[in-house]
């Protein structure tokens, strides 16, 4: 088989964050290392993510979206995965929805990770519209990859800290399943015992799967965009559920362990790139050597 004929192609719709390892510069390196091509439709420019810096420099590019599509479409681009992430205003809603026109068709895989909030709080800038806008996202969505604070504001429960409860999961996955996605996969749930992870539940069979590590304390930047890059890309490229949970919460366990332990500021990103390498393993571990 040739590998190159056989090569699936994503297109990563988020900001572009210069310092601070988040949104593209990390979409772009992991859907890569995870053996699919990466477009991207930037829908903003920052100097730096909004959480923990000040002073950053911000560009909505809402005015590109629809001509790097069109110009795509013109092209005879079709995408095996469209991947979504932080929008620089709800106004890219109606825009995403023209782009999906555009560059989708009825194989590819929509999906979107609804990045608005953390931690019990809206980023920067963004409130109860912004959610709005991604429930209805969500809703047009194959996949969707919130974290705890994201699937509690989209499904309409409170939003609690840890420890999660099993009817606490199991209510927020009962909401999200309302919105209509296959795939709810949850970052960011600690059952408590110390532990942290992902919960997934694939809607047609019922099947729920946890991915859960031992917890490292505070906030890793970055890790959810890390997490939902892997995930996104290893399932456009036909990854059982079960198989692309645990490469990708490996991946993002490892980049924390490193991070951890060379204690660097929280705000820079963590260490992803040096657990690429095991990744890309066990990406060859799923899809067989040649892949
Ligand atoms: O990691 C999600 C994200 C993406 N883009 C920007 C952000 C954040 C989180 O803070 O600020 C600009």
């Amino acid at each position: 088989m040739d590998t190159f004929e056989s090569m699936k192609r994503i297109a990563a719709i988020h900001d572009i964050s210069g310092f601070g390892k988040c949104s593209l510069t990390v979409a772009l390196p992991v859907v890569s290392a995870s053996g699919v091509e990466c477009a991207c439709i930037p829908t903003a420019l920052l100097s730096t993510h909004t959480g923990e810096f000040t002073g950053w420099t911000f560009r909505d590019l809402t005015d590109q979206m629809l001509p790097i599509a069109r110009h795509w479409h013109s092209l005879g681009l079709c995408f095996d995965g469209v991947y979504s992430g932080y929008l620089a205003s709800s106004e890219q809603e109606r825009v995403l929805e023209e782009v999906y026109g555009l560059i989708a068709d009825e194989d590819t895989l929509i999906v979107c990770d609804p990045a608005m909030a953390d931690n019990g709080s809206y980023y920067a800038g963004f409130d109860h519209s912004m959610r709005d806008t991604f429930r209805r996202l969500c809703s047009r969505a194959d996949v969707i990859t919130p974290n705890i604070t994201e699937a509690a504001l989209l499904s309409g429960e409170e939003y609690r800290p840890a420890p999660h409860s099993r009817e606490y999961i199991e209510r927020i996955f009962e909401g999200l399943a309302a919105l209509g996605p296959r795939i709810i996969a949850v970052t960011g749930v600690h059952p408590g015992g110390g532990e942290i992870g992902t919960v997934v539940l694939e809607r047609e069979s019922g099947r729920r799967h946890a991915a859960m590590r031992p917890e490292r304390g505070g906030v890793f930047y970055g890790t959810g965009d890390i997490f939902a890059s892997a995930f996104a890309a290893l399932l456009t490229r036909g990854a059982p559920v079960g198989p692309a949970l645990e490469a990708a919460s490996a991946l993002v366990a490892d980049s924390i362990e490193l991070t951890y332990r060379r204690g660097t500021p929280r705000r820079d990103g963590v260490a992803f790139e040096q657990a690429l390498p095991d990744y890309m393993d066990r990406v060859r571990g799923i899809f067989g050597p040649r892949a």
